[in-house]
């Protein structure tokens, strides 16, 4: 069995650590979660790695008999979305163990300790809050996210606590810069493109950075029949503009992405005109000089065409997190792993944020990419080979040597 046959085999196995129904749904500190740590552990150990969990619920697995030394972070998350996909995030922790075990039964010496992280919680999908684990390590967590609350009013804190962990302990989580040489991530591209070039692997050269906003028009409800069309106020109306007038503007700038993933019109009834209109967006962009200028352009946006259509718009930023350039050095040790191998790197952005956009904070990060059949991801049907797999265990193990060298 190949080590990416083998990472397959350890991927179908701990996707049945979800919630039943469809895809994988494993969110942070719950069974799943619990149940998965038992698996997850049972993967570090076979590497030869000394386990332990955080106060944040990270799994740690080091390399023994280093202590003292600086630390080369290996990793990803467990969680998934609802009805997810078996790769995304897991598969970074799978292929992590599996380089770490392929160096050590090369015998390969390395002047550092390596750790295996498993984050709790990249998605953000249980809490309106994520990167709760990576943000420990770097000094960025915010205690306030922990009276955040589920849809169930379960609060962060109070999740932690009946998974047996204390978040009292999660300020003094933060390393110091010079115990970490790095964070190496490998991830599923979660898109297309690796496939239509006709790669197993990119180089990640960057991480989009987010800005998420709360947008509500306001007009005037009214008979849907006695009401003539010429000086009504829908807030509707506005809204649907705005929502296309947005991703025009965002489909006229490359690797630019704008979304209105939930929308709800008020009364909502079929014979009245909606008075208020309430939308989320997210805007993305792979750096936030671009993301800034979008942000703005956004908001003019919403200003202009609230104002043909006589409704008042409320714009509201809930969530911002900034784009990371991932480091030289760390994209360079990949690129030379990858060339050893016969295997021409193609670097590209991503998309997608990743543990790695908080890890920036503490240390240098690089993010090796898998090809993502389809480039589908976030669904049931997500998939990446084992072939491609085991391309990924190798070039992680040969990235690894390469972080060693002088
Ligand atoms: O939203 C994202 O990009 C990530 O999958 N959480
Ligand atoms: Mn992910
Ligand atoms: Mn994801
Ligand atoms: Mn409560």
């Amino acid at each position: 069995m190949t080590y990416g046959e083998l990472a397959a085999a350890r991927l179908q196995e701990i996707a049945e650590m979800s919630e039943a129904g469809p895809g994988v749904t494993r969110l942070p500190w719950t069974p799943e979660h619990r149940r998965a740590l038992d698996v997850i552990s049972a993967w570090m150990e076979d590497a030869g790695l000394e386990v332990s969990l955080d106060a944040a619920g990270t799994l740690v697995g080091r390399t023994p008999a280093m202590a003292g030394k600086p630390a080369l972070l290996l990793g990803s998350h467990q969680d998934s979305v609802r009805s997810g996909g078996r790769f995304d995030g897991i598969m970074g922790i799978a292929v992590a163990c599996l380089a770490v075990r392929r160096l050590r039964e090369e015998g390969a010496r390395l002047p550092f300790a390596i750790e295996v992280l498993a984050f709790a919680d990249e998605e953000g999908v249980r809490f309106p809050t994520a990167l709760i684990g990576p943000r420990a390590l770097a000094g960025t967590f915010d205690p306030a996210v922990l009276d955040m609350q589920d849809a169930q009013g379960v609060h962060v804190r109070e999740a932690m606590q009946a998974f047996g962990l204390d978040p009292a302990g999660i300020p003094a989580l933060a390393r110091q810069g010079e115990e970490v040489i790095g964070y190496l991530e490998a991830h599923i591209e979660q898109g297309p493109v690796l496939e239509a070039e006709g790669r197993s692997l990119g180089v990640v050269t960057a991480i989009c950075g987010i800005s998420r906003y709360a947008v509500t028009f306001s007009g005037e409800t009214g008979h849907a029949g006695t009401v003539p069309m010429a000086g009504r106020r829908d807030a509707l109306v506005a809204a649907a503009r705005f929502v296309a007038a947005v991703s025009d503007a965002a489909t006229a700038i490359k690797d630019c992405r704008a979304t209105a993933g939930r929308i709800e019109a008020r009364p909502g009834v079929v014979n009245a005109i909606p008075s208020e209109v309430g939308l989320t967006l997210e805007l993305r962009a792979p750096s936030d000089e671009m993301r800034l200028d979008f942000q703005s352009r956004a908001e003019q946006l919403a200003r202009e065409i609230a104002a043909q259509a006589g409704v008042t718009v409320q714009v509201e930023k809930t969530y911002e997190q900034p784009a990371v350039a991932c480091d030289p050095v760390v994209t360079d040790a990949l690129s030379r792993a990858m060339a050893a191998m016969d295997m021409p790197a193609l670097a590209m952005p991503s998309g997608a944020t990743h543990d790695a956009s908080a890890m920036a904070d503490l240390c240098p990060v690089g993010m090796l990419f898998v090809r993502c059949e389809g480039g589908i991801s976030h669904r049931p049907d997500e998939y990446a080979s084992a072939e491609d797999l085991d391309d990924a265990i190798r070039v992680l193990a040969e990235t690894v040597k390469n972080m060693g060298l002088p």
